[in-house]
C-alpha cells in the first residue's frame, strides 16, 4: 500500500521526505514521487517509477530544495504504475498525494473536464486534485476548500496537499486511510504511519475518521468530521518502543496474538467503502480479470494453507466460485488440470516461502487465468511475480508460529470472495452491505476473544501432563481446529491432530479416552446440534471436553465439559475470530511445558529452501 509524508519547516525537508518514504519501503509499491515548494517560490516535483532510490537519485542531480513538500509511494489501483501516474498529481498550483480510491472518480471526471480540466494521468487521484482547485476560486482557504472538496468524494482517502498559493502550511483528510501528524519545534510533519516520521520526531497525532487538518510550523489545527474545531490526542513515543520490542509482553508471539485487533483495522484500512469492497485494492486489472473467474486454485504451505482452506467454503458459499486449495509442495510437482478461466491464488507472510515460488512460477505455464498473491510483505519475490497483490497489513511478525499474519490473511481472502462475488454478480443482495458492516466491527470483536486470555489460561493447566489432543470443527471450522492443532504441535511438541467432526466415528474416535482431551469450537450455527452430538459420542468415551462455543449455543460446563463462551458473531466470520483462544490455549501451554515460545525447535520463520 502506498506511503504519504509531508512536512513544513524551515529547514530543507527534501532528504526528510525521501528518508520518510524510504522507512515505508516495506508495505511495497510501484514509484514514487516528490512536490517541493522550493526557495525559488515554485511548486516542483520530481516523480520515478520503480524504487525510492532511483528517486533518490534523481534528486542527486536535479536537486529540490525547499521548506514545504509532500511525498509519496504508489502502488497502483487506477491507471499503470509509470511516471504519469506516480504522485503528486498537480492542479494549478496545488499538488496532492492520496492513499485509498475514490469510486466516482469516472463521474467527477467528466464534470471536471466540462469545466475545462485537463487530465494528465489515468489515476483517480488526479479528480481530487482538479476538485480542490475548483473549490478554492470560490473559497480561497487551503482547508475551507479541502473540506468542501472531499464532501464530494466516495471511497477511502488518506490525502495531503500543498499549494503554492499558501506555501505556509501543509493540509489533510483522512477517510478510511490512517494519516499522523509529527510534531516538531517550530516545524510539524504529516506521514500515513508514524514510522516514517520516527527520524524527526517522537511526538505524534493521530487523526480520526473524517477529520481535516491544517498543519503549520508552529501550529497544527483539526476539524471533525462534522466540521467543528476538536484537539486530538498528543501521544509521545520512547525510544525503543519499535515494533521489534516485546513491550508489557512476555513473548513476541503474545505480544502479536494481541495485536490482532489492530492490524485487522489496519489490513481493512482504505480497502471498504460505505457498503462495499473496494475491488481496486486488489491492482488496477482486478475489476477486468475478476470479472472472467470462473474458478480458483489457492496454493499455499502450513498456516497460509489453512487461510486458504478457509477461503474455499468463503468462495464457493458466497462468491459461487468452485475453488481447490492445494500445499505448495504437492503443487509444484502434479500433473495438474488447468479448468478454463481459473485465478491462481497464492498465499505467504513472507513472500518467499519456496514451495509457494515455484509452484507460482510453474503456474505461469499452466495457462492460469492470473495470479493473485495475500502476502505481508510488499517487496517480495511473490508479490513482484503476480498479476495482482492484496497486501496484508500486519507488520513484522517475530514469533516463528503464526499468528496475526494468520488472520489478516482471512480478512484479504473475505475481501477476495466479496470482490469477486460482487464484480461476477453473484452475491445475494445485501450480504456484502452486512458482511461489510461485520468486518467494520470485527476488530472490537477481536478484542472482546482476547479479554478472555487469563480463560484460556486456567484451561491451559488440562493440557500440561498430555501427549495427544484431537482438535474438531465443522464447516469453516474444520481449518481452524487444522490451525488450532498446527499451533499446538509448533510450540509445545504435544501431538494434536484435527478432523472434521463427522468423521469421529470413522476412525479417530478409537483413541479417545480421559487421556486425549478434545478441543472444539462451535459457533451458532446450523452445524451446532450435529457438533454437540460428535461432542456426546466423546463424553460418551470419558474423553475431556474443551468447547470454544457462541455465547448462543446454550451449551454449558459439565463433569469432564469445560465451556469457554465467545462473543457472538456472524457465522462467515467465525473463522477469524474462533483462531484466537486457540492461539492463546497453544500459547499458554507451551508457557507451562516451558518449550522456546518464540523460537520453537527446528522450525524456521521464513522457509525459503523447499
Ligand atoms: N488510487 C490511487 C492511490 C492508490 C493507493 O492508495 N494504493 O495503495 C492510485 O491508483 O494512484
Amino acid at each position: 500500500m502506498c506511503g504519504i509524508v509531508g512536512a513544513v519547516a524551515e529547514r530543507n525537508i527534501t532528504a526528510i521526505l525521501v528518508e520518510g518514504l524510504k522507512r515505508l519501503e516495506y508495505r511495497g509499491y510501484d514509484s514514487a514521487g516528490v512536490a517541493v515548494y522550493t526557495n525559488d517560490e515554485k511548486l516542483e516535483r520530481l516523480r520515478r517509477p520503480g524504487k525510492v532510490s532511483e528517486l533518490e537519485q534523481a534528486l542527486a542531480e536535479e536537486a529540490l530544495v525547499g521548506r514545504l513538500g509532500i511525498a509519496h509511494t504508489r502502488w497502483a489501483t487506477h491507471g499503470a504504475p509509470c511516471e504519469r501516474n506516480a504522485h503528486p498529481h498537480f492542479s494549478g498550483d496545488l499538488a496532492v498525494v492520496h492513499n485509498g480510491i475514490i469510486e466516482n472518480h469516472e463521474a467527477l471526471r467528466e464534470q471536471l473536464k466540462a469545466l475545462g480540466y485537463v487530465f494528465t494521468s489515468d489515476t483517480d487521484t488526479e479528480v481530487i486534485a482538479h476538485l480542490l482547485n475548483h473549490k478554492l476560486k470560490d473559497l480561497r482557504d487551503l482547508a475551507v476548500a479541502l473540506k468542501a472538496t472531499v464532501k464530494e468524494l466516495h471511497g477511502a482517502y488518506g490525502l495531503a496537499v500543498i499549494s503554492a498559493q499558501q506555501p505556509d502550511r501543509l493540509v489533510a483528510a483522512r477517510s478510511g486511510s490512517p494519516l499522523v501528524i509529527g510534531l516538531g519545534l517550530g516545524e510539524n510533519f504529516l506521514a500515513s504511519d508514524q514510522l516514517a516520521l520516527r527520524q524527526v520526531t517522537d511526538r505524534f497525532m493521530y487523526l480520526e475518521e473524517g477529520d481535516i487538518a491544517e498543519i503549520r510550523r508552529d501550529s497544527v489545527q483539526i476539524w471533525d468530521v462534522a466540521g467543528q474545531a476538536v484537539e486530538r490526542q498528543t501521544v509521545q513515543y520512547s525510544d525503543g518502543a519499535e515494533a521489534a520490542d516485546k513491550g508489557e509482553f512476555r513473548h513476541y508471539m503474545l505480544k502479536e496474538i494481541h495485536e490482532q485487533p489492530s492490524v485487522v483495522q489496519r489490513t481493512l484500512e482504505g480497502r471498504l467503502s460505505q457498503n462495499q469492497v473496494l475491488v481496486q485494492a486488489f491492482g488496477p486489472q482486478a475489476a477486468e480479470l475478476f470479472a472472467k473467474v470462473r474458478n480458483v486454485q489457492i496454493v499455499a504451505c502450513g498456516t497460509s494453507y489453512h487461510a486458504g482452506m478457509v477461503a474455499r467454503y468463503w468462495l464457493e458459499e458466497l462468491a459461487g466460485i468452485p475453488c481447490q486449495v492445494e500445499v505448495a509442495s504437492e503443487f509444484r510437482y502434479r500433473k495438474v488440470v488447468v479448468q478454463p478461466d481459473t485465478l491462481f491464488v497464492t498465499i505467504s507472510q513472507s513472500g518467499e516461502t519456496a514451495d509457494t515460488l515455484a509452484a507460482l512460477r510453474n503456474a505461469k505455464e499452466l495457462g492460469f487465468l492470473a495470479s493473485l498473491a495475500i502476502c505481508n510483505v510488499g517487496i517480495s519475490s511473490l508479490v513482484r511475480e503476480s498479476d495482482l497483490t492484496l497486501l496484508t497489513q500486519a507488520g513484522r511478525e517475530i514469533g516463528v508460529a503464526s499468528t496475526k499474519a494468520f488472520t489478516t490473511q482471512l480478512v484479504g481472502l473475505l475481501l477476495l470472495t466479496l470482490s469477486l462475488g460482487q464484480v461476477r454478480g453473484s452475491l445475494a443482495a445485501g450480504v456484502e452491505a452486512t458482511l461489510v458492516e461485520e468486518l467494520r466491527r470485527l476488530p472490537t470483536r477481536l478484542g472482546e476473544a482476547l479479554a478472555m486470555d487469563s480463560t484460556v489460561e486456567k484451561i491451559a493447566e488440562l493440557f500440561a501432563e498430555k501427549n495427544h489432543t484431537l482438535f474438531l470443527g465443522r464447516g469453516a471450522q474444520f481449518p481452524v481446529a487444522m490451525e488450532g492443532a498446527l499451533k499446538l504441535k509448533e510450540i509445545s511438541y504435544i501431538h494434536a491432530e484435527a478432523y472434521p467432526a463427522g468423521e469421529l466415528k470413522h476412525g479417530p474416535l478409537a483413541l479417545v479416552d480421559n487421556d486425549m482431551p478434545v478441543v472444539t469450537v462451535a459457533p451458532n450455527n446450523e452445524l451446532l446440534e450435529k457438533l454437540k452430538s460428535n461432542l456426546q459420542e466423546v463424553r460418551a468415551r470419558g474423553g475431556e471436553l474443551i468447547v470454544f462455543a457462541d455465547e448462543k449455543a446454550g451449551m454449558t460446563n459439565g463433569e469432564g465439559t469445560h465451556v469457554v463462551q465467545m462473543p457472538h458473531i456472524h457465522d462467515i466470520l467465525s473463522p477469524i475470530l474462533y483462531t484466537v483462544p486457540l492461539q492463546l490455549l497453544s500459547y499458554y501451554v507451551a508457557v507451562l511445558k516451558g518449550t522456546d515460545v518464540d523460537q520453537p525447535r527446528n522450525l524456521a520463520k521464513s522457509v525459503t529452501v523447499e
